[in-house]
């Protein structure tokens, strides 16, 4: 049994951390904590999944063609609906909609931005596999009490002022960081409270796993193919390789090896030119994590936290984790893709 005196709650654990920042006002910490209730929300309809007969793909297709399953569309409307009326954010962007999803005039002003995949990995909810939730929240640097406006959203992940993200695996987490280290809470279902598990992460080295689609060999070019080779300790018989794992749920693949050290690649490929994930909605938050936790994200040329997004679905190729295994990566790319890179550079 948990000792009592060691019970620190996310909202005990949240409200601490404002009282670290002098002058703070309560809004990022209301934010946070709205955060956190939605996330509940979510992880009852995931764990109800298959009972509450809510599997299955609706008829819709999101703005980049895929079918969209109903639990994201749920997970979309409980971020929006419980961030929309507080008067805390000025305007939202959701990996499901083509456009900003804009905050009613009467609740303005709102000092934050908030940026949500609302339910990522969304192709593992059928076979019950790990899916997940990335938050990102910037500060509104336009000026004025109006309507956040496009700038607001697409600012460089450096200037995040927090960022986290909920997995719903074998048990709910929430991990999440306001740039003072990085803290995780799992959701004791019985109370409905988040708890604090996995106080200041760091990610231990050296790394363990190294996560990449290897279906994807075929179209990979020829610097990711002999990174992954060093990965894997082929040209080099003295190293031991890293140990295989890739579940296809970006926030799975991520956590796992933020908690046990190694390196989640979705590089750019023939097919995908600036590989898959969005620069918004999902490289950003989750490198702002990274950094906080010890470890380190590039899009293979540098840190994706100094890259301006150019629009708001923008894909972005991504290295993250052990910092020496991601500067590896970008080793590997500059002497085997350089003109790749050039091409890439150029659209980046
Ligand atoms: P999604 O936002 O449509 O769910 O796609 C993102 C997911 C990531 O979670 C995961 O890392 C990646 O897609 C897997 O893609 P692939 O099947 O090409 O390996
Ligand atoms: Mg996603």
């Amino acid at each position: 049994m948990t000792s009592l005196s060691s019970l620190v709650t996310i909202e005990r654990h949240i409200l601490d951390q404002q009282g670290q920042h002098p002058g703070a006002t309560g809004r990022l910490t209301s934010l946070l904590y709205d955060i956190a209730l939605a996330a509940k929300l979510i992880a009852r309809e995931t764990t109800r999944a298959g009972i509450a007969n809510i599997l299955g793909a609706t008829s819709d297709e999101n703005v980049h063609g895929e079918k969209q399953q109903k639990l994201d569309v749920y997970a979309d409307q409980v971020i929006f609906r419980m961030n929309d009326h507080t008067g805390r954010v000025c305007v939202m962007a959701s990996e499901e909609h083509d456009d900003l999803l804009p905050i009613p005039a009467h609740h303005q002003p709102g000092y934050y931005v908030l940026i949500y995949d609302p339910l990522d990995g969304s192709s593992n909810i059928d076979v019950n596999a790990s899916i997940g939730t990335i938050f990102a929240i910037h500060r509104k640097i336009t000026p004025g009490d109006g309507h956040g406006t496009m700038d607001d959203v697409l600012q460089p992940g450096s200037r995040l002022v927090a960022a986290a993200y909920v997995i719903y695996g074998s048990s709910t987490m929430l991990v999440y960081s306001t740039g003072n280290g990085v803290h995780g809470f799992t959701l004791d279902p019985s109370v409905g409270e988040f708890l604090l598990s996995h106080p200041d992460i760091r990610i231990p080295a050296p790394g363990q796993y190294y996560s990449v689609n290897h279906g994807h060999h075929k179209y990979w070019s020829p610097g990711i193919r002999h990174y992954v080779a060093w990965l894997q300790a082929l040209e080099d018989t003295d190293r031991q390789p890293l140990e295989h794992r890739y579940i296809g749920s970006m926030i799975a693949d991520f956590h796992r090896n933020l908690l046990r050290g190694g390196v989640f690649v979705y590089p750019a490929n023939e097919r995908r030119p600036n590989g898959k994930l969005r620069l918004t909605y999902e490289a950003q938050p989750l490198a702002f994590i990274a950094a906080q936790a010890g470890g380190y994200a590039s899009d293979g040329i540098g840190d994706i936290l100094d890259l301006q997004p150019r629009d708001l679905h923008q894909r972005v190729p991504v290295f993250m984790g052990n910092r020496d295994l991601v500067e590896k990566a970008e080793w590997f790319l500059r002497r085997f893709d350089r003109d790749l890179l050039a091409e890439y550079e150029k659209r980046r």
